[in-house]
């Protein structure tokens, strides 16, 4: 019997071989260029533009395609500022010792601290938050599947989604997060995952050379 309707794969593009070879790295040498950006400049960011991106991260697998995500999208001076001065007070806590030695010697080299001036001057703030209830219609409550790899998935098609369009993000974890589920009102059963700060670099935006030492495809890879 029957189990699941299904339609035929129409949206498919199969390149030729040397196209998909040139695409591959092209991407490849694209995504180069991402990197994490501590200095944003205040220039504005069309919300349509941050509409897209969210919708590309909705297009992300997901376990049992229930989509266990949440973003909420932070324009709002006042919002942002509320944000960063809490993000700022726990993220004194853990700078002051609460992080533990041995991590604030591996923070070191991106030479971070608990200022976080961007998260009140970037344009746009994106909250992500996971679901552990839900289901493929929004308003279910059904339990949810691989919700931590769904929405990492779903965050990592963000972050590619805006640096596509052009602009630079941070993925930032201000420790603990659960203020932001008051600040974005978001209910007792969503989780704060990850806080994506997105915009314009500032002029004198810079790129700690311990993050450009990524690892060669023989230490990342094995092909057998
Ligand atoms: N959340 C802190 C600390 C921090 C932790 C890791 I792991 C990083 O890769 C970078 C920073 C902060 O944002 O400063």
């Amino acid at each position: 019997m029957k189990q699941h309707d299904s339609t035929p794969l129409t949206d498919y593009i199969e390149y030729p071989a040397d196209e998909m070879l040139a695409r591959s790295e092209q991407f490849y040498l694209d995504i180069k260029r991402r990197h994490s950006i501590r200095s944003f400049s205040d220039r504005p960011v069309d919300q349509v533009i941050i509409e897209n991106c969210i919708k590309a991260a909705g297009t992300a697998p997901s376990g049992a395609n229930h989509q266990p995500w949440h973003f909420t999208a932070i324009h709002s001076h006042e919002v942002k500022q509320q944000v960063r001065e809490q993000a700022e007070q726990h993220e004194r806590g853990f700078y002051s010792g609460r992080a533990g030695e041995e991590w604030l010697e591996a923070l070191k080299p991106l030479g971070t601290d608990s200022n976080k001036p961007y998260l009140e001057h970037a344009p746009w703030l994106i909250a992500v938050f996971s679901q552990k209830k839900g289901g493929v219609n929004a308003e279910d409550k059904n339990t949810n599947y691989y919700v931590h790899e769904s929405v990492g998935i779903a965050t990592g098609f963000l972050i590619n989604a805006l640096h596509n369009a052009g602009l630079v993000t941070l993925t930032h974890t201000p420790k603990p997060m659960h203020f932001l589920s008051k600040i974005c009102d978001r209910p007792e059963d969503e989780r704060p995952y990850m806080l994506i700060i997105a915009g314009y670099p500032a002029a004198d935006a810079s790129v700690p050379e311990h993050a450009q030492t990524k690892k060669t495809l023989a230490q990342i890879a094995s092909f057998l």
